[in-house]
């Protein structure tokens, strides 16, 4: 039977278990990358380990979010990700050559292989032909200790492409902006997308990538094209023809579903706040006035993203109400436009230009003002998350975003006078791998540094037979990651301190949560209630280690995003899912609920009935967990699971 580019890859790298949709796969990685937010706990977690080295053929660990450098926290977290990389035999990433996502895809990322990033956007790899997902920081540590990761195997969606792009105007990001008009933020749940059809030659390595890596907003477990003639071209122009091997599905090759885009009718789109799939086209908000105009993030800001709109600002001025802030992807990037003279090109219209890094992305600086209009061609617009409350933050492609900054409004980008020069994609990059550190041999005597900010990961202790604890939180359906565990400039730098993060969960929810949970703590703590896709975006497992040190037992929702799943359950927090729907609308914040005979109904049906205390009720709910997971919830999270069975 004919196989599919998943099966092929998933087969080539299965250590235990059947790849049928629903069922639990271990897998090998070959690749695993960390970036610094997510990763000072997955390298403090994996130096709990007590190991000598990293056991996957290749570790990078990046820093390209926390970049800002008010005081000694962020810069301390730097030097302790550079000799913790040193001391285990990983490769180094400094501060300043990039965004991990785009950097590599410059550098490491190769067809037919396996790779783990501790950040959901790691699927970028996907538009290389490689199986890439964004997983927790533990996860992560376990799989760089030597262990299968387990995921449970995903169906695998077609995404037929056919026709080509009307460039120059219509770009990737369009492609993806309208996927996700189609299928929403949860339509990928469960899923991988693997492209296919006589559209992907039309696309290079850079624009599939656009597309693969905005899959992660569908909640995707990831996406994936195949590797042809334009992915042996990237990556001889990267100066790693050596990686390329080809890879496509096989004819009869069976998929769970199928989508068909055709390329040809894709119009300019863009996503209004505050959702990813809240998308509509440019032509239908002509005329809104834009503020400030963010272009980069890890979704477009390659080399010939920035070409493009070097070529839309050459000759013209930043209108004179917007900012126009730009953040190339990665150093090779911007010493490549910048010796081609397109910086200069960017600056003389009015641009600011800011460092290789997530930036406004994550709110680490680039803030928009008051109630302000801002246009980015990255991937989340989620409310609050640019470091504005009330900014309503809009994403569009690049092209789009740059003849926005010139006109000071939405424009569909073909109907604007302006001219832009289509490119050949370039057959030879810039390469320079001056930010990069090479992992050493003898590592037996360098010292991890750790500054006074980093403290040691919490551990919760072994699950209770029963759990009686207060609603402390009821929330709607596609509660982010983001409202969970807040990001930006103030709080991110206490990434790896989770006793001072913890004061920040839910802030701009519930100002009083974190006083409330502590609270509740003496009482058996705390429940959250939450709607369907509980949990969407990031892969921070932050949003689950600070629950659970504020006493969180349990998460009751509708459904859950992929990732925080895992998370919960990582960290000994039990994810149950309602079984009947309506259920949720009769429980309310400061319900006390109790759960029974834990240990009897993980072992059975794992359907629980859960006694509504305040209001003399029942219902009922399933968490659904395999067997490792049950075994990692009952030891009260991954790390004791991984000590006892290391013996520890
Ligand atoms: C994001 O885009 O939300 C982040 C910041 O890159 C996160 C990781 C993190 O929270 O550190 C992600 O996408 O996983
Ligand atoms: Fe960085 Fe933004 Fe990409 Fe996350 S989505 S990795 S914050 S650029």
């Amino acid at each position: 039977m004919g196989k599919n580019i998943v099966e092929k890859i998933f087969g080539a790298h299965l250590a235990y278990g059947d790849l049928k949709p629903g069922a639990a796969v271990g897998l090998k990685v070959d690749q695993v990358y960390t970036q610094d937010a997510t990763g000072t706990m997955t390298w403090l977690q994996f130096e709990a380990m007590g190991l000598d080295r990293v056991k996957v053929p290749l570790a990078v660990s990046y820093v390209d979010h926390n970049m800002l450098q008010q005081n000694f926290m962020n810069p301390d977290d730097h030097i302790f990700l550079q000799t913790v990389a040193a001391r285990y035999g990983a490769y180094f990433s400094k501060p300043g050559n990039g965004i991990c996502h785009q950097v590599h895809l410059e550098q490491f990322a190769a067809p037919g292989r396996m790779a783990l990033g501790t950040d959901s956007h790691t699927p970028t790899g996907g538009g290389m032909g490689m199986i890439a997902i964004g997983v927790g920081g533990l996860d992560a540590a376990t799989v760089m200790g030597g262990s299968p990761f387990e995921l449970t195997m995903p169906q695998v969606m077609k995404v037929n492409l056919k026709g080509r792009l009307r460039r120059p105007w219509v770009t990737a990001m369009d492609v993806i902006l309208e996927i996700l008009r189609r299928l929403s933020v949860k339509g990928g749940v469960g899923k991988i997308l693997e492209y296919g059809g006589p559209g992907v030659r039309d696309l290079n390595v850079t624009e599939r990538a656009t597309i693969t890596n905005m899959g992660a907003e569908l909640g995707a477990t990831t996406s994936i094209f195949p590797s042809d003639k334009r992915t042996k071209f990237y990556l001889t122009a990267v100066g790693r023809p050596h990686d390329w091997v080809e890879l496509a599905a096989d004819k009869g090759a069976k998929y769970d579903g199928k989508l068909e885009i055709d390329l040809e009718a894709i119009e300019p789109m863009i996503a209004q706040p505050h959702s990813p799939d809240n998308v509509v086209t440019v032509k239908s908000l002509a005329g809104v006035k834009v503020d400030q105009i963010c272009i980069g993030s890890c979704t477009n800001s390659s080399y010939q993203a920035m070409k493009a709109v070097a070529s839309v600002l050459k000759g013209n001025t930043v209108a004179e109400g917007v900012n126009l802030l730009i953040n190339p992807g990665s150093k090779q990037v911007y010493e490549m436009i910048a010796k081609e003279s397109l910086t200069s090109d960017m600056i003389s219209a009015g641009a600011r230009m800011l460092e290789s890094s997530c930036g406004p992305c994550i709110g680490m600086g680039g803030a928009p003002g008051s109630g302000q209009v801002s246009v980015r061609s990255y991937n989340r617009n989620f409310k609050g998350r640019s470091g504005t409350k009330d900014a309503h933050v809009y994403l569009a492609s690049p092209v789009s975003c740059a003849v926005f900054a010139i006109k000071g409004e939405m424009t569909d980008p073909r109907e604007a006078g302006i001219q832009i020069k289509a490119s050949k994609e370039p057959s030879k990059y810039l390469i320079n791998r001056n930010f990069i550190i090479l992992p050493k041999e003898d590592t037996s005597d360098i010292k991890v540094i750790k500054g006074p900010n980093i403290k040691e990961v919490s551990v919760k202790k072994p699950m209770k037979d029963r759990i009686e604890a207060e609603v402390l939180l009821k929330l709607g359906d596609n509660i982010t990651t983001d409202d969970i565990m807040p990001a930006g400039s103030k709080v991110l730098p206490f990434r790896s301190n989770i006793p001072a993060i913890s004061e920040f969960v839910f802030e701009n929810i519930d100002k009083t949560f974190s006083s409330r949970a502590n609270e509740a703590k003496a009482h058996g703590g705390g429940i959250l209630i939450g709607g369907e896709n509980y949990g969407q975006g990031s892969s921070r497992e932050h949003a689950a280690i600070a629950p659970m040190f504020l006493g969180i037992q349990a998460v009751i929702a509708k459904s859950f995003a992929r990732i925080h799943r895992s998370n919960l359950i990582n960290f000994g927090i039990l994810p149950l899912v309602f079984d009947k729907p309506e259920d949720y609308e009769r429980i309310e914040k400061g319900d006390r609920l109790a759960l029974r005979d834990l240990f009897l109904l993980l072992e059975g049906g794992q359907t629980y009935t859960i006694e509504n205390m305040t209001k003399g009720y029942s219902f009922t709910a399933k968490s659904g967990l395999n067997d490792r997971e049950k075994e990692i919830i009952k030891k009260g999270g991954l790390l004791p699971y991984t000590r006892e069975r290391a013996g520890a």
